[in-house]
């Protein structure tokens, strides 16, 4: 099957949401094999997702596998979700789907293989995002795509097992920052998760709070170096700190994913950016406001994009070319 009207929806409006999840659900219980891929830095949410969306495949007895860019490794929280063992490239399926993928961009070298395939569809929730599959499951309105793939679910039908809601559960904790900026409905659909068996201690424990040592003298190494630039963004200030490659050392590539939520809570600034270094002169930027500035619409500027409130690009060059680059436009 070849869809050839394209179908987008980016707005949250209950009825466009629900014509789009119809159509996904048929394409994807039809399918006779499905490629499920996630974005360049897997995190909890886009694992979470395609752990949770090929385990619902099954359930129906479609095949799929799952796949993510680029030869990294998981960090080891993402890495003990139920079935992350069976991550590998992606097979040559009739449907690819893309989850919690901001841009194809975002898909790295998997990029191919999911515009190769006859199908495509996207889910997400990255209000940056205006599509880019032949269906389009986006709603900013969501608090993370795994709640999408929820919803994929209850339309087929098919009941949530502990597993599953573990993935699920992923998700919803990491992209709330434990729930802090939360919908009423991400609560309520965390209620739902723990009932049908989440591990929330435990996945809260293993996702957000285990570190290795030498992980606390990277933290002090990075917050040591922050800086602030009060005249930045209309003198409503940013802080920025850098992360290099260094630093890092014998760390994993994610290992300063966090420091970012350190960051932001210097009460001085509305905009909150950390520079991190994975390859020599590669850099990932994350960047956060409180409110006032859309760091989404800033990202963009450089190729990025992601929510209003959290966004981030990727660039290249020396240190300090980079945080030049940023404040110039700051
Ligand atoms: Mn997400």
């Amino acid at each position: 099957m070849t869809w050839t009207v394209r179908s987008t929806v980016t707005d949250s409006s209950a009825g466009a949401q629900d014509t789009v999840l119809t159509e996904v659900v048929s394409v994807l219980a039809a399918a006779p094999s499905v490629a499920i891929m996630c974005h360049q830095r897997p995190d909890a949410d886009t694992v979470g997702s395609a752990l949770a969306l090929t385990r619902i495949l099954r359930a129906l007895g479609v095949a799929s596998t799952v796949s993510y860019p680029d030869a990294v490794e998981l960090p080891p929280g993402i890495a003990g979700l139920p079935g992350a063992d069976g991550f590998g490239r992606p097979a040559e399926a009739s449907v690819a789907v893309a989850v919690d993928c901001a841009s194809s961009a975002r898909l790295g070298d998997l990029r191919a293989a999911f515009e190769a395939a006859p199908t495509t569809v996207v889910i997400d929730h990255h209000r940056s995002n205006g599509g880019f599959g032949d269906l389009d499951l986006i709603d900013p309105s969501a608090d993370c795509t795994t709640e999408l793939i929820l919803r994929i679910a209850d339309r087929l039908g098919v009941e949530l097992d502990p597993e599953t809601a573990d993935c699920l559960f992923a998700g919803l904790i990491t992209d709330t920052g434990s729930f802090r900026w939360s919908s009423p409905a991400g609560h309520e659909i965390a209620a739902r998760l723990l009932a049908a068996g989440a591990r929330g201690p435990e996945l809260a424990h293993e996702l957000l709070d285990s570190h290795p040592m030498a992980w606390l003298r990277l933290t002090s190494r990075v917050l040591a170096s922050a800086v602030e630039a009060p005249e930045a963004f209309g003198g409503r200030g940013a802080v920025y700190a850098v992360c290099t490659a260094e630093d890092r050392g014998e760390l994993p590539w994610d290992a300063a994913e966090s420091l970012i939520d350190l960051l932001r809570t210097v009460d001085t600034a509305e905009v909150a950016a950390l520079f991190k270094e994975g390859d020599p002169g590669t850099w990932s930027v994350s960047l956060r406001a409180r409110g006032e500035v859309d760091v989404s619409e800033f990202a963009h500027g450089f190729g990025g994009g992601g929510h209003r409130l959290a966004a981030g690009y990727s660039t290249d060059g020396p240190a300090d070319d980079v945080v030049r680059q940023f404040l110039s436009r700051a």
